[in-house]
């Protein structure tokens, strides 16, 4: 017990100053400058899932509260969560964490995980990974939220509730038997094939959940892009009523995506957060480089007297996997004496800002200048390439640019 003297240390600390009347005179205590500002868990739990899931909750602090934790003159406040069944009355207490995942938690009776799912410590957002075991029966729940600052640290429930400085927030939940939803398969063939520019098309897949007829209880379908064990891609379906629910594709669906053998796998939620089984199924995706077009330079430009003459080349651009696919065109340059120059500086821009015209049009442009201390005169070769997101490299379209002298 340590807490009664600090509002006095604090008068007297403040007492001294001169311009007394400008401190604040309450004093820092457990009292002031604590709440709760976020409490959140999921309402529908299902009976008997041991699958883990979080309770999250934050506190807003003052600064000096803050300061005063820090400096260890008050306790770091502790967030307990008691869970009431309205059946019984019987009551569960588990503690939420600020600890960044860090601490390994001694598993009570089985239903808290041994690594809260706090991500920051001390940011004062406290985490638990909890399931549904805490619940002996299928019911109705109240949960409370408590926050304290507990002095010794080990206090109950009920210790800290009889504290004036506590906060509370509740939240109720059910718990219910649930079965997870059922990826029926496909609701036509899908393809083996997306070869580079295929058709705009529709995958569709059937998804019943056995809880509810006609689909009503799935709440969500999604399509993982899968390769080598990581999920590349993640794409949520259309829900067409009744047991049907969809996904429309074009051709710009590969951007990214290098050509090769890719798991298409599609996974179904209901309102209880549980998922089906996976429905997987494996698709050749191709994704082919840019192709450039129309390079457009001039024949000839001028090394001036003095000064420098400014010139501006460019090349359209286009990928099967439409024109996001594509991320950097760029240009080599072969000199007279028949040295190839590359640089990270000799690139086209597509952004619309000069001397490009427009953004996004697939035509890219870079402007060139050639200055008065150029003497290696002659037939300059510059090559363009695109190159898309997947690491595909287009072929070099070449344009030659003769430089002379200006007369
Ligand atoms: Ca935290
Ligand atoms: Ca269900
Ligand atoms: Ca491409
Ligand atoms: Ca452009």
């Amino acid at each position: 017990m340590r807490l009664w003297w600090l509002p006095l240390i604090l008068l007297l600390g403040t007492s001294g100053c001169d311009n007394s009347e400008d401190v604040n005179p309450s004093p820092v205590s457990s009292l002031e400058g604590m709440q709760i500002s976020s409490f959140d868990l999921p309402d529908l739990w299902v009976y008997g899932s041991s699958s883990f899931r979080k309770i999250t909750a934050t506190l807003e602090l003052s600064e000096e509260l803050k300061d005063a934790v820090l400096e260890q003159t008050l306790p770091r406040p502790r967030l307990l969560v008691q869970v009431e069944s309205l059946n019984d009355g019987s009551t569960t207490t588990l503690e939420l964490q600020d600890d960044g995942s860090a601490a390994n938690l001694s598993i009570s009776a089985g239903f808290s995980d041994s690594l809260s799912g706090d991500l920051i410590p001390g940011d004062y957002t406290y985490t638990l990974r909890v399931n549904s075991l805490f619940a002996t029966e299928e019911g109705e729940y109240t949960v409370t939220l408590l926050a304290a600052q507990d002095e010794e640290g080990t206090g109950s429930f009920d210790d800290l509730l009889a504290l004036a400085s506590s906060e509370t927030a509740t939240r109720s939940l059910s718990v219910a038997i649930n079965r997870p939803p059922v990826l029926d398969g496909p609701g036509s063939s899908l393809p083996d094939s997306l070869y580079a520019g295929f058709a705009s098309q529709t995958l569709t897949l059937i998804v019943s959940d056995p809880d509810v007829e006609g689909g009503d209880a799935v709440e969500s379908v999604i399509l993982n892009l899968i390769r080598n064990e990581t999920t590349l891609r993640s794409h949520i379906l259309t829900d067409l009523g009744g047991d049907v629910w969809n996904l429309a594709i074009d051709s710009s669906f590969a951007a990214g995506i290098s050509t090769g053998d890719l798991v298409f796998s599609f996974t179904a939620s209901d309102r209880f957060g549980e998922s089906s089984t996976p429905f997987d199924s494996t698709i050749w995706v191709e994704n082919t480089a840019p192709t450039l077009s129309n390079a457009v330079a001039p024949d000839t430009v001028y090394a001036p007297a003095n000064g420098s003459h400014d010139y501006v080349m460019s090349v359209d651009v286009t990928d099967l996997q439409g024109a996001g696919d594509v991320v950097t065109v760029f240009y080599t340059v072969l000199d007279p004496s028949d040295t190839l120059w590359e640089s990270p500086g000799f690139i086209l821009a597509d952004n619309g800002i000069d001397p490009d015209d427009v953004a996004g049009d697939g035509t890219w442009t870079a402007g060139i200048s050639v200055s008065s201390d150029v003497s290696n005169f002659g037939e300059y070769t510059f090559t363009f390439y695109g190159e898309d997101r997947a690491g595909n490299r287009s072929d070099g379209l070449a344009t030659i640019i003769v430089m002379e002298p200006e007369e």
